[in-house]
């Protein structure tokens, strides 16, 4: 007799159908099936959350197809794997792109539209998966979107949080509060759950004679989410981590009528997946972050080392050319350790091998300098929580210490040949004890006694390099610093922008540059320009085909510079502001909707949206609308019809500790509540607050916007991706040389950005002297700090210490530079309302932008990570 089964063309594997009305038809079975709604409602008598959930389902069904075709394929093949390690990835919606990536939308739109609905209408009916921060984690969304789009053999891994990233919103007084992000309450229907692929976590415990007992054992759940490629069959992975206890319920505590106990255990297990921490660039240092940092580590470590031991059995020599894992930051960084257990303890093999395969499978990508975010774990904390990656880490930080001990020797001659020592004899190195043997037996990290002594100069060079150092602002205190773990531990270390990548040679990383330079790469930051330009801009895309005469530009995105010999066309120039001025009304319409305020469609709309924080300078952009307020309010009627009108936006959450970025949100939103209901200022001038910014507002926002503003420090944003988003949509940017905003000037002309500002080499000697001199404050400045002393807008007392953070050189040190480079901002601002009133200009510009961005496709970064890190080739999946 014959078996069903998928493999002998029986009904299981009949492929969905892509043909309308069969595609509705599978609708109306999910509506009844999977949403379970009662037949008698279908399709009329649902509200639109069940209509999508149903269309979803239906949708799924083909993602499914095409991922198991490729899992499948690539697990014949077996080639080579990138594995992306990210605590973040920040999806936002699905549905559409998911619809658009499969060339489907025509059959959906339609087979929705005869059921009564519409698909713009259900898109909203989604939540947004918002398991990341800010840049970093959308970064991690938009290179596995190229992945599968290049056919690249690879998977993300990261953490499946029960709460994404907090909902943000603005009160009465226009404080921001921070709300649970409920996420999956409707369900997700775009996760496969496997039950069946789980792994143990351990944490705590002992270590007897290198043998690990955990204290505390975890469950970790895959759970799979299918990413489509576009114009490919190809449907890669995203793998999250769930939290889950090993057994439903301790029985015997049960038994014993311990009941609370017993759920107590499940809630603990659960807790470590419970909740993103909303931190972009700076770090809490708290120990269930950690223990979220390994718990997806390890599983992904044992899902990869099973997968690989399953082909290859113990030719472990084999695995650097079987896989490779990328390092997204400092936070997965703890698998240089776990990847060391796993070989050594449960593997068997001895260090030396063990060390040499890790240093080939790992890559590390660094995404800031800012000190406070380059995490540094107590050794009490990890010794505690990893006792046994503890040991490793030690003997790791020991044998590297050791290997550069020649070098320093020669380095302290060197330098006594120059500037003879007082005459003493250099001690030798002494023996360190494990650190985690001591945090174990509860002593101190450090031995006092010898403290006071005086340092030896070779001990004192070798510190510079140690991966385990002491706290400079607690002595005794040591700390593990993951960031040099990684450098150790990795085949690659690369910074995401040009700027940044050379910064962190000559800063952060100079020492152990100088000793492996051929490690350390650049690899720039890009966006995909599916959800980014063709999915979020129809009306810029369609022309765009038009011009180019085809529609590969997506997947090919240096075709945009065929935009180029248009720049100067008035006929293309009139048609290319029409679609400007399109997305401008949509938004409008949308802010109207979410926020009361009206806003005129004709002004010049700038935007920016980003993370609160004071390098990013949202300060000196709303003290620059304070000013423009003043002049406004101070002008004649006469003189007010000259003012380039104006509607500035901002969206961005500020983390819920970090106090300054917190008034930031406040000044903002109470400037927008006086100056939006001034009448005197009318139409001239509208400040909107947009609440709770994120992939689905920045999806609205950026087609829009026709200014941006890029205005960090020079030298603080390592590169910055929603400047690359806004300069696909063809806006123009107020900026600083910083970061990525240095490659686009190079793209586009720095003639046609609106640069302004010190630039990186002038900013450590202004921080370390020239500051303290200086006095030349801009009068404006100090008119624009005065109304928000004076209570202009309210909150006077509340508002005190901010205006002090950037005056007052007793209370606050402008470490961000807003005073000195006010004046420059400034003429910039007068700039662009130049260039605006002369519409052509402003427009030719414009094209140029978007003719010039197809370097900052992730495409483009991606086939740089697997050519120049990964090795790693594509394996397209034959289409069926
Ligand atoms: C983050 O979003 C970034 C850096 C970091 O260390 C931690 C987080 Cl959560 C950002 C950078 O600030 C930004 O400049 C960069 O464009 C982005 O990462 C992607 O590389």
């Amino acid at each position: 007799r014959e078996v069903i089964s998928p493999s002998n063309g029986a009904s299981a594997s009949a492929k969905p159908s892509t043909d309308p009305s069969a595609v509705q038809a599978d609708v109306l079975q999910n509506l009844e099936y999977v949403v379970g709604a009662p037949s008698s409602k279908i399709p009329n008598g649902l509200d639109a959350s069940s209509v999508y959930r149903g269309v979803a389902a239906s949708v799924r069904e083909h993602l499914i197809d095409a991922f198991n075709r490729t899992q499948d394929y690539w697990s014949e093949k077996d080639p080579k794997f990138v594995y992306y390690l990210s605590a973040e990835f920040l999806m936002g919606r699905s549905l559409m792109n998911a619809v658009q990536n499969l060339e489907l939308t025509d059959t959906y739109s339609q087979a929705v539209k005869q059921l009564g609905y519409d698909l713009e209408t259900l898109r909203d009916a989604e939540q947004n998966a918002a398991l990341g921060n800010g840049g970093l984690g959308r970064l991690a969304a938009c290179f596995i979107d190229s992945m599968a789009t290049l056919n690249l053999p690879g998977w993300g891994y990261g953490i499946r949080y029960k709460y994404g990233m907090f909902k943000q919103a603005i009160d009465e007084k226009g404080y921001q509060q921070e709300l649970p992000d409920i996420w999956l309450s409707n369900g997700n229907p775009w996760e496969i759950p496997r039950p069946d692929i789980t792994f143990k976590i351990g944490f705590y415990g002992s270590v007897d004679n290198f043998k690990w007992s955990p204290g505390e054992t975890v469950l970790a759940k895959a759970y799979d989410n299918p990413i489509p490629g576009f114009k490919t069959p190809t449907v890669g992975n995203l793998r999250l981590w769930e939290a889950l206890p090993v057994a439903e319920f301790d029985l015997s505590a049960f038994n014993e009528g311990k009941y609370d106990k017993a759920v107590e255990e499940r809630r603990k297990a659960e807790d470590i997946s419970a909740v993103l921490y909303p931190n972009d660039a700076t770090e809490y240092g708290k120990e269930l972050r950690l223990k979220q940092q390994f718990f997806f580590v390890s599983a992904s470590l044992q899902d990869a080392v099973a997968r690989f031991k399953a082909k290859h059995g113990d030719n472990w020599q084999l695995l650097p050319e079987k896989a490779v894992f990328q390092m997204n930051d400092t936070h997965p960084t703890i698998a240089v350790a776990e990847l060391m257990r796993l070989l050594i303890d449960e593997q068997s093999l001895d260090w030396d091998t063990a060390w040499g395969i890790t240093q080939k499978t790992l890559a590390f990508t660094n995404h800031t300098v800012m000190p406070e975010a380059l995490e540094k774990w107590p050794v009490k904390v990890l010794g505690k929580l990893l006792p046994r990656h503890m040991e490793i880490i030690d003997k790791i930080d020991q044998i590297w210490k050791d290997s550069l001990k020649e070098k320093v020797l020669a380095q302290v001659e060197e330098m006594h040949k120059k500037n003879p020592p007082k005459p003493k004899a250099a001690k030798p190195l002494k023996k360190e004890v494990p650190l985690a043997a001591k945090a174990e037996a509860g002593e101190p990290a450090e031995d006092e006694d010898e403290e006071e002594e005086e340092e030896d100069p070779v001990e004192a060079a070798l510190n510079k390099y140690g991966i385990i150092t002491e706290n400079p602002w607690e002595k005794g205190v040591k700390l593990v610093n993951m960031a040099y773990l990684a450098v150790v531990g990795s085949k690659a270390v690369n910074g995401v922008a040009a700027i940044h990548s050379d910064i962190i040679k000559r800063t952060i990383f100079k020492d152990f540059y100088e000793l492996a330079p051929h490690k350390f790469q650049n690899k720039t930051n890009g966006v995909t320009p599916r959800r980014w330009l063709a999915w979020c801009n129809p009306g810029l895309a369609a022309l765009i085909t038009e011009t180019l005469g085809t529609d590969t530009w997506p997947n090919d995105l240096n075709l945009l510079t065929g935009l180029r010999k248009h720049a100067d066309d008035k006929e293309f120039q009139k048609k290319w502001r029409a679609i400007k001025h399109e997305n401008k009304a949509k938004l409008a319409a949308k802010i109207k909707a979410r926020t009361g305020v009206d806003l005129p469609t004709d002004p010049l709309y700038d935007i920016q949206i980003k993370r609160i924080h004071e390098y990013k300078r949202q300060y000196m952009n709303i003290l620059s609308i304070i000013y423009r307020y003043h002049q406004l309010k101070t002008a004649s009627p006469e003189e007010r019809k000259k003012f380039v009108p104006r509607v500035t936006i901002f969206g961005g959450k500020a983390a819920s500790a970090y106090y300054m970025a917190k008034k930031i949100v406040r000044l903002i939103n109470r400037v927008g509540m006086v100056v939006n209901n001034d009448p005197d200022v009318k139409d001239l001038l509208k400040v909107v607050f947009v609440p709770d910014y994120n992939v689905d507002w920045a999806e609205a926002l950026i087609p829009a916007a026709e200014l941006c503003q890029q205005i960090s420090t020079a030298g603080t944003e390592a590169s910055g991706t929603s400047n690359m988003k806004f300069q696909m949509n063809g806006c123009l940017i107020i900026g600083t040389m910083d970061g990525a905003n240095i490659e686009i000037a190079e793209e586009v002309g720095k003639e046609n950005l609106f640069i302004f500002g010190m630039d990186e080499s002038e900013v450590p000697a202004w921080r370390e002297s020239k500051r303290a001199e200086w006095k030349d404050y801009d009068p404006r400045f100090v008119k624009a700090i005065e109304m928000v002393r004076d209570g202009t807008f309210g909150d006077k007392e509340y508002f005190q210490d901010l205006a002090d953070s950037v005056y007052d050189m007793k209370k606050g040190n402008d470490w961000f530079l807003v005073a000195p480079d006010f004046a420059d901002y400034l003429r910039a601002q007068e700039e662009v309302d130049k260039v605006y009133l002369d519409q052509d200009e402003w427009t030719r510009r414009s094209i140029l932008y978007t003719a010039g961005s197809g370097f900052f496709s992730s495409d483009r970064t991606i086939k740089q990570y697997a050519d120049e890190i990964w090795d790693v080739v594509p394996v397209p999946v034959p289409s069926s």
